[in-house]
């Protein structure tokens, strides 16, 4: 389909403008992308030749564990460093700056307004519950702009949450004293591998025991870096007690990552992931439009009567209908 000339300079001014790390260019590209806008693909085009300079940092964890307060502290830290940082928060359960300890919403506006962090919450979350292509792109939006750190929040209720590891660089899983069922999903492989686990809260009782109680699960875990043995923080975040130091493992990850070419082996197979949870999802949107209409009446009618399975008459109409896709070319023949 072409587009109207103007709506494509508009695109490529915007495009200009997100490189240039312009704030409300980056909050206009990203609302393009939440809204599935059609500039949202011309958008991503043009970004596309500069993204991969951030350190893409996942943060998951049960809700309500401080991993939004954790983010503004560390924001505080990095930004006091003299580097950017840009977040989105997934499906937020609370508002970002509610959940934030308070000295470091006062600091995290003014960081706002000096122009080095940049904070946006999104609800994208489709129902495979799934982190989905929005969060992709709105990633590479940030990306692209240019903020050399970049945290993905997103709930993890202890289920396989494997999508967030495919996005980022490094992935960081945030527990507290409590999280009792976390080390038992960790322990039966239930729980994303993280790089990074940090357990909040540390100012409750049974804080050490659960570190230690982290610590020998993760020990079972086999991460898919057998150079990487994941470290397990204590922190209070609301007591600013453990950033630093939670800054200098993610540092750590960062420089192990930089060596025998991680970084890019890690990213190529995030992006193989990607790349084949795109295509699920885009088949899965064709096969809605255009694959399983009216025409199915006759094989439902064949399956109730009983004179076809439901797996035969699945396949018949899969293959029949990824002809129709390809032009008519049956599978196999030559062209
Ligand atoms: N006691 C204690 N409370 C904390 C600590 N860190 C954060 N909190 C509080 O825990 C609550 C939840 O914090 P958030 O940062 O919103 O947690 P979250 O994991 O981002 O929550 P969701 O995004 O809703 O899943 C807030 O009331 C925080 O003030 C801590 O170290 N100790
Ligand atoms: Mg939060």
């Amino acid at each position: 389909m072409t587009r109207p000339a103007a709506a494509s300079a508009d695109t490529g001014s915007l495009v200009d403008r997100v490189l240039a790390r312009d704030r409300t260019a980056v909050a206009r590209a990203i609302s393009l992308i939440e809204r599935g806008d059609a500039g949202a693909g011309e958008l991503l085009r043009g970004l596309r030749r500069n993204l991969g300079r951030a350190h893409r940092i996942g943060i998951t964890g049960p809700p309500g564990v401080g991993k939004s307060s954790l983010v503004s502290a560390l924001g505080a830290m990095i930004v006091g460093q003299g580097k950017s940082i840009g977040v989105l928060a997934i499906d937020p359960s609370s508002q970002f700056t509610h959940g934030a300890v308070l000295g470091d919403r006062v600091r995290m506006a003014e960081l706002d307004r000096a122009g080095e962090i940049f904070i946006r919450s999104m609800a994208t979350r489709g129902q495979s519950g799934g982190l989905g292509p929005r969060t992709d792109a709105a990633a590479d939006v940030l990306d692209a702009a240019g903020y050399e750190w970049l945290f993905i929040e997103s709930v993890g209720v202890g289920q396989v949450e494997l999508d967030i590891r495919n996005l980022v660089d490094t992935t960081l899983v945030a527990l507290v004293p409590e999280s009792g069922d976390q080390v038992q999903a960790i322990k039966a492989g239930l729980m994303e591998i993280a790089d990074v686990y940090v357990v909040n809260k540390c100012d409750r009782p049974g804080a050490g025991a659960m570190v230690a109680a982290v610590q020998s699960s993760v020990a079972l875990q086999h991460h898919p870096d057998p150079a990487w043995l994941p470290r397990v923080m204590g922190a209070a975040v609301i007591n600013n007690e453990g950033i630093a130091e939670i800054l200098t493992e993610l540092e750590r990850h960062r420089q192990h990552l930089s060596t025998a070419g991680r970084l890019l082996q890690g990213r190529r197979l995030g992006m193989t992931a990607r790349l084949r949870k795109r295509m699920e999802q885009q088949l899965a949107a064709r096969l809605r439009d255009g694959g399983a209409g009216p025409e199915l009446e006759p094989a439902v009618d064949r399956i109730l009567a009983g004179e076809e399975s439901l797996e035969q008459v699945s396949e018949r109409c899969l293959s029949e209908w990824m002809e129709k896709l390809t032009g008519g070319t049956p599978r196999g023949s030559k062209t």
